[in-house]
């Protein structure tokens, strides 16, 4: 530890309000990170796939090697020591595990890797949070419809259950899914995340639709077959912005706003942790653009079926990726065509107040978090929460001294730490993304969002420390040093 003292993040964040079995942690994906993108009998991934065909990744980026976690990830379990983090959130390559998708034929060599990761980690008294699915569909399943064939749910229950009984004896916190909203949304809808495709306010809500059925599938085989004998805890990652009227004063915006999070958190949250159901505004927009639109193919927005398992319950604690938040303006009236931004009649804005970081989309919005969080208690059911996502991203010149980034996380925990104890959410950890720069999906690697810096120019991928990196272990150290005194 670097003069631990000096830090300014470590002495400025009350650490007293966090919880003593407060989980600290990073966060990564696959993709992202692993590389070894055909080694040893991994196969395909649509993001392979997307990232091979031109035009579609910053400057022809691929996650080929990417941070080479596959061969490097000794080099990974540094940075996590280093950090003293006491959980680490990682995805599994569904590919790796099962090339095709399916279970039937399993890939020794990716049950091998994941159990050094998973083994090491616990070695190490680190807590492995696993993601069963982040963005890289298997391309043999796309090949079959993927996420908009019906027949997902099962593929996706059979995989989870294989996972539940090859890792689960030592994995006890899942989650099936990450952010279905960005993958239905991006991916089908304007076509920046795999599989590319723009079909704009049709597509989306299928791919969602399916993706709930996958995880409450996946939840239920939990539940009845593992949770007994492995005591472990599933849920689905949900991202969210918060939002707020443009203008306090208009009703329309107030109502535009409350729509923007029925479409954004909701739509996810609402099934799991609300109604059962999509939220309200989403089941009466949808239906009159139908009618404006003259759009007769059909349910655009599907209804869950009576003959399988609900959404509802369906998730052990609230997994919360949050990054940004919103001005909202009404738009209802607006013509439009067929799009999921005509159902919503909203339009965002990013206040010119906010600061930006090197994301176009990422303002700084600290207090957001916390109003968030709040938000969730009270809409859905006061539950357990874990922020498995938040951070803050450089673009241009890599500055080691990240300065920007210390204030975001300063600025931040002391949000998640009022959350606590003034508004009384029940937050249990806070994961930082991320562990490492990484392939930031479309952008390549031009957008750094790691603690520590990765060399992409050198074939060693070196990994170095940010000032931030240093600031978030003088958190956690600070923080461990209460625990013990405390017991
Ligand atoms: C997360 O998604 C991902 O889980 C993670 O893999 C990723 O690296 C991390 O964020 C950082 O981006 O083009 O205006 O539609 C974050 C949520 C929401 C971020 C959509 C990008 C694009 C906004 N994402 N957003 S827009």
């Amino acid at each position: 530890m670097t003069n631990a003292a000096d830090m300014a993040l470590s002495k400025t964040v009350s650490l007293q309000h966090f919880p003593s079995d407060f989980a600290w942690g990073t966060s990564t994906a696959a993709y992202q990170i692993e590389g070894g993108w055909d080694l040893d009998g991994k196969g395909p991934s649509i993001w392979d796939t997307f990232c091979h065909s031109k035009g579609r990744v910053f400057e022809g980026h691929t996650g080929d090697v990417a941070c080479n976690s596959y061969q490097l990830w000794d080099e990974d379990l540094k940075c996590i020591q280093q950090l003293g983090l006491t959980h680490y959130r990682l995805s599994f390559s569904w590919p790796r595990l099962l090339p095709d998708g399916t279970t039937h034929f399993v890939n020794p060599k990716g049950v091998e890797y994941y159990n050094k990761v998973i083994d090491d980690l616990i070695a190490n008294a680190v807590v492995p949070m696993v993601t069963l699915n982040h963005f890289d569909l298997p391309q043999a399943l796309q090949d079959h419809g993927g996420w908009e064939s019906p027949e997902i749910a099962d593929i996706f229950d059979s995989y989870a259950q294989f996972c539940f009984k090859t890792f689960g004896d030592r994995v006890k916190f899942w989650i099936t899914l990450n952010e279905p909203y960005v993958c239905a949304k991006l991916g089908y809808e304007n076509g920046i995340l795999a599989p590319g495709l723009k079909e704009p306010g049709t597509l989306l809500y299928l791919v969602g639709h399916n993706m709930l059925r996958a995880h409450s599938r996946a939840w239920h085989s939990y539940n009845a077959h593992f949770r007994g004998l492995q005591g472990g805890m599933v849920s689905i990652a949900l991202n969210s912005d918060w939002a707020e009227p443009l203008d306090p004063g208009c009703s329309k915006d107030v109502a535009a706003t409350q729509r923007y999070m029925d479409f954004t958190l909701g739509w996810f949250a609402c099934p799991v942790f609300g109604t059962g159901d999509y939220p309200k505004s989403m089941r009466f927009r949808i239906e009159a653009k139908n009618l404006e639109l003259g759009f007769t193919k059909g349910q655009r927005l599907p209804k869950f079926s009576e003959d399988e398992p609900k959404p509802l319950g369906t998730a052990d604690f609230f997994a919360l990726n949050y990054y940004t938040s919103r001005k909202v303006k009404d738009a209802s009236s607006r013509p439009s065509e067929l799009s999921f931004a005509g159902d919503q009649g909203t339009e965002a804005i990013i206040d010119p107040s906010w600061p930006v970081s090197g994301a176009y989309w990422l303002a700084v919005v600290p207090e957001g978090l916390r109003k968030l969080l709040k938000y969730i208690k009270e809409t859905c059911n006061n539950p357990v929460i874990y922020i498995t996502e938040n951070g803050f991203s450089q673009i241009g010149p890599v500055k080691f001294e990240d300065i920007d980034r210390c204030q975001f996380y300063q600025d931040t925990l002391q949000q998640v730490s009022k959350a606590i104890t003034d508004d009384g959410v029940n937050v249990k950890g806070y994961f930082a993304w991320s562990l490492l720069d990484n392939l930031e999906w479309s952008e390549g690697f031009s957008v750094r969002f790691g603690l520590f810096h990765v060399d992409f120019s050198s074939s060693e991928l070196k990994r170095t420390i940010y000032r931030s990196g240093e600031e978030y272990a003088a958190v956690i150290k600070r923080y461990h040093t209460y625990t013990k005194l405390d017991n």
